[in-house]
């Protein structure tokens, strides 16, 4: 009795293996094919996309809240691990009968199929990848499913010399040849993908035009003389990100158009020279995202290059009764922007540069929108290429069919930066210092209140413009030691008042006044 127990389980670690080795075989194969396609046909990121636009708000808010910017990276593992399980599942039933196991990997593949062929701008030829994957999958989990057979059958009398630990050897042989090959072949696949594409080397070798209108020179004292608080202008590599794309498109300038139509007297196409020969605007811009909690770090600010929307939809002559633009990317995502916002004096661009270099490719190169006064959301669109004329109540765009408003102008906040939540800092002299935001209404006053107290005002950083954030400080002379609690509320350029009212980012971005406690020692 104990040893047929033993048997069994013993037995059946072979078809798990079998399973996940031939799985690693399918999607290198596939990942190799697909260089030859264009990122679109991978697999693997044809799932994760597809399960990212069939995410409820709630989940998406959730995992921007848990993991920040971080959730693409968790979406992989989780990824890993389902495909894992089910490729140890389909080995198991293909050691059981063959039919069973390679049924479960015919119905998986259809399903990664369906989400490669409904991605945006997915043709029939993506699925190419995917059906030479799974053909080549079906060849390795026959192969071993065969070996791990031929393995259990044979006698197992004779010790290590057995006919049966001689199977087991030759099957770990070949499953670790094989799982070799395929991280070999996906990974030579990725290394060709980025070199067939010359996104990254013509963004490196790009030179962007002069601005024929700069930026106004920064005044001095934008920075707040508080150690911590953050850089008035966001570094590239630390500026934060935020997209549905889960493989960074990467778009050669050469190929790239953006389409204008819509409700509008003229369509017309333009392409990247035309925008390198524009007369082109230059000006620093604060980006928050809706899904900023308050107090979050989903908000940099940047000096961007571009070409003013203005320009683009005064040559389009938009028809009476359009009121909104909806900007598509090159991966589905899109946006809708109010006309008017678009229309109006304020440095609403389609931006090619960021603090000084093309735009960085997760950023949206080679160009993207980028519009003081509203969230990311409804105008920030990356790696755009669509801009359609039309109405609100015509089109709704990716977030608007995912329970979030249609229009989203960016709300009042600000931040406590320094002392960070739950410091410990030294009695007598305490700097507070942060960063507060009201695009294109500026920022007039902040305050901080301190253990409930009274309210006070803080020092206010110099400004830059209205479409940039904020900084502000406060010296708190006489702190004593405690655990204390510091708040934080800010008025906008219009003497209006930052509400205290909480609120989630859904479906319209946070509200609240920002608080925090730290102690003083
Ligand atoms: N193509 C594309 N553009 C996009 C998004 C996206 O998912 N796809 N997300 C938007 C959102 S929600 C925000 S907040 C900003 C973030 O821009 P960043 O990543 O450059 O900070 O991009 C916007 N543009
Ligand atoms: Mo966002």
């Amino acid at each position: 009795m104990e040893t047929v127990e033993r048997r069994r389980t013993a037995s059946r670690w072979p078809g798990v293996l079998a399973g996940v080795v031939a799985a690693a075989v399918l999607f290198g194969t596939a990942q190799l094919a697909a260089a030859f396609f264009g990122p679109a046909a991978m697999p693997l990121a044809a799932v994760g996309s597809t399960f990212i636009d069939f995410t409820p708000p709630w989940l998406k808010d959730f995992a921007i809240a848990t993991f920040g910017t971080a959730d693409k990276l968790v979406l992989f593992i989780a990824m890993g691990v389902v495909a894992a399980l089910l490729a140890g599942l389909a080995g198991l039933l293909a050691r059981r009968r063959w039919s069973l196991g390679a049924g479960l990997v015919v119905v998986l593949s259809v399903v990664i199929g369906a989400c490669v062929a409904t991605r945006s701008g997915a043709s029939a030829l993506d699925l190419v990848p995917t059906v030479l994957g799974t053909a080549a999958g079906l060849a390795a989990l026959r192969l071993l499913a065969g070996r791990a057979a031929a393995a259990d059958s044979a006698p197992a009398d004779g010790g290590p010399e057995s006919s049966q630990a001689v199977g087991r050897r030759r099957f770990l042989a070949s499953a670790a040849l094989l799982a070799g090959a395929a991280a070999v072949v996906g990974a030579g696949g990725s290394v060709l993908s980025g070199v067939r594409n010359a996104a990254r080397a013509v963004r490196e070798a790009l030179r962007l035009p002069a601005a024929a209108s700069p930026a106004a020179p920064l005044p001095a004292g934008v920075q707040a003389p508080v150690p911590g608080v953050v850089d008035f202008v966001t570094p590239n590599p630390q500026f934060y990100r935020i997209d549905t794309a889960l493989i960074v498109p990467e778009v050669d300038p050469a190929g790239w158009s953006l389409r204008v139509h819509g409700m509008v007297e003229e369509e017309f196409t333009l392409r990247f020279q035309d925008l390198l020969e524009a007369e082109l605007t230059e000006a620093y811009v604060t980006l928050t995202c809706v899904s900023n909690v308050v107090g979050g770090d989903l908000a940099g600010n940047a000096k961007w290059l571009g070409y003013p929307l203005r320009q683009v939809l005064a040559r389009a002559k938009p028809l009476p009764g359009a009121d909104m633009v909806l900007s598509t990317s090159i991966d589905g995502f899109s946006a809708s922007t109010p006309l008017d916002v678009l229309q109006d004096d304020r440095d609403a661009l389609l931006a090619i540069g960021m603090n000084g270099e093309p735009l960085p490719l997760e950023h949206g190169f080679p160009v993207r929108m980028v519009v003081p006064g509203l969230y990311g959301y409804v105008s920030a669109t990356k790696w755009v290429v669509d801009l359609e004329v039309t109405r609100f109540q015509d089109k709704a765009a990716y977030w608007t069919t995912r329970g979030w408003s249609a229009r989203g102008p960016v709300k009042t906040a600000s931040r406590i930066e320094v002392p960070r939540p739950l410091a410990r800092v030294p009695a007598g002299r305490v700097a507070l210092g942060g960063t507060a935001w009201a695009q294109h209404r500026g920022i007039s006053r902040v305050q901080v209140q301190l253990d409930n107290g009274g309210w006070r005002d803080a020092e206010l950083a110099a400004e830059a413009s209205v479409d940039t954030w904020r900084q502000w400080f406060y010296v708190w002379e006489d702190a004593r030691p405690g655990s204390h609690q510091a708040r934080v509320r800010a008025w906008d350029g219009r003497g209006e008042l930052q509400t205290a009212e909480q609120a989630p980012p859904v479906p319209d971005g946070a509200s609240g006044w920002h608080t925090l406690t730290f102690t003083v020692e």
